[in-house]
């Protein structure tokens, strides 16, 4: 390996956009451009060990198990959960650590959890799930009636409409991505249509919402208008494949696409028709935008179109000069992610990112981009654009559009600083 290119790429770098933005192109020969080269050279220094056969080649390892762990190595991969509330037995959330994932699955044991009073420890055998209200046939499923149903599966994201409401705080927190927008992931769900079930129990003309109510000690119901219900709702049952967790709602919860979390009722037990909104606690309080005037909007369901960038972010720092990836998530509750701009620049100059695989709708949606540090300060930023035509607003826009005191529904465009140092750290740019 050659010892004059430490941090001057080797090959000619298409520049695509201020401070450093690179051509996807890049994407695919990074390590020839510079950061490869470093990787390389620290093997080349640590020279003896990484050619002597290491301990655990020369000895058996462990055997089978019933059921996995990550490595011991990867103990620090774990959901950010402050201390348990005195005043909320139960309550409160946990959040996905956005900055230490890859890919777009979020894995079961790092899913957000958000619970309003703790999770209820379900027996599935003595489960039932009620069909009631206006319909021809109430109906009673127990856990093993559901499992027989024909059932589909969705690769579709669960965003919690407090999620990223500290970004529209006064000051910027110092904190990571997981901590800021972590009340956010994205599995394969299995279930049953709820269409399915509603047909059996033959929905009366009058009937335009349905209403759901959890097992839980906080009993948490929503309603939702009943074509919404019709079109693509379904009881979850399986998550990556597995039954449900008992966090995400075991044996069963309704999963409501690209609608805020609150809607999709964890640990369902009853389903009710009506003619009107049932106006539970959980849609007359909160999870809706608050104005300038006070007044409050009703039933904002679907999430907003936005991104986050997860590397760099917050709190984390570049150990060298050259190339680096730019890579993070985007995500609409109106439809697929259509593009994914970054800005390295805080937002003057904009370029294309690389979307990673297909773009699925309702899904969290990888996006990349190479870019060149040359030790500058920068701001980066991600924009995204869904389906629709829906483009992520600015903070500044997201602001002037609300109350100073709302906190709900936030999808600003986030900033992550880039020091002299290396060092990232959010800001309001
Ligand atoms: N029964 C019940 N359902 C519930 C909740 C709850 O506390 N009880 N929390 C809601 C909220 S506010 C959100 S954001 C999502 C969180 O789902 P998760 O914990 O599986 O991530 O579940 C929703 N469904
Ligand atoms: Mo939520």
């Amino acid at each position: 390996m050659s010892d004059n290119n430490k941090n001057t790429p080797a090959i000619a770098l298409e520049r695509v956009a201020g401070n450093g933005l690179l051509s996807r192109r890049h994407l695919l020969c990074l390590s020839l451009a510079g950061a490869g080269a470093m990787v390389a050279e620290s093997v080349m220094a640590a020279d003896g060990p990484a050619l002597t056969m290491p301990a655990w080649s020369r000895t058996p390892g462990r055997g089978p198990s019933e059921y996995g762990n990550p490595s011991s190595f990867a103990g620090h991969i774990k959901r950010l959960a402050p201390p348990p509330s005195a005043s909320l037995p139960g309550g409160g959330a946990s959040r996905t650590p956005l900055h230490l994932l890859q890919g777009i699955i979020t894995p079961n044991s790092l899913h957000f959890e958000r619970h309003h009073s703790g999770i209820p420890d379900i027996d599935p055998a003595q489960h039932r799930l009620a069909i009631g209200g206006l319909v021809r046939q109430p109906l009673v499923f127990s856990y093993e009636d559901l499992l027989a149903y024909p059932m589909e599966s969705r690769i579709l994201f669960l965003e919690c409409s407090g999620n990223s409401g500290g970004a529209a705080g006064p000051t910027a927190a110092d904190t990571s991505v997981g901590g800021l927008h972590g009340l956010l992931s994205c599995a394969e769900w299995t279930g049953v249509r709820l269409s399915t079930l509603l047909e059996e129990a033959g929905v009366l003309p009058e009937a335009t919402w349905v209403t759901s109510t959890g097992a839980d000690g906080a009993s948490m119901g929503r309603s939702i208008p009943l074509d919404k219900a019709l079109r693509d709702v379904f009881i979850a049952l399986y998550q990556n494949g597995e039954p449900i967790r008992p966090e995400q709602g075991y044996p069963m919860r309704l999963f409501v696409p690209g609608w805020e979390g609150n809607v999709s009722v964890k640990w369902l037990s009853l389903i009710k028709l009506a003619s009107m909104p049932a106006n539970f606690k959980d849609e007359t309080s909160r999870y809706t935008e608050l104005l300038p005037d006070g007044k409050a909007l009703q039933f904002t369901f679907p999430m907003g179109t936005k991104s986050v960038i997860t590397s760099p972010s917050g709190q984390m720092a570049l150990r060298r000069q050259g190339v680096h990836e730019i890579t993070g998530l985007a995500w609409s509750g109106r439809g697929s992610i259509r593009r994914v701009e970054v800005s390295a620049d805080g937002g003057r100059t904009w370029a294309d990112a690389q979307i990673d695989g297909e773009s699925r709708s309702l899904a969290l949606t990888r996006f990349r981009l190479p870019w060149l540090w040359e030790g500058a300060p920068a701001v980066l930023q991600s924009r995204a654009t869904d389906s629709a035509g829906n483009v992520q607003p600015t903070r500044d826009v997201f602001l002037n559009t609300y109350s100073p005191a709302n906190r709900y529904h936030f999808n600003g465009i986030q900033s992550w600083a880039v020091s002299a140092q290396g060092e990232v750290t959010n800001v309001y740019a």
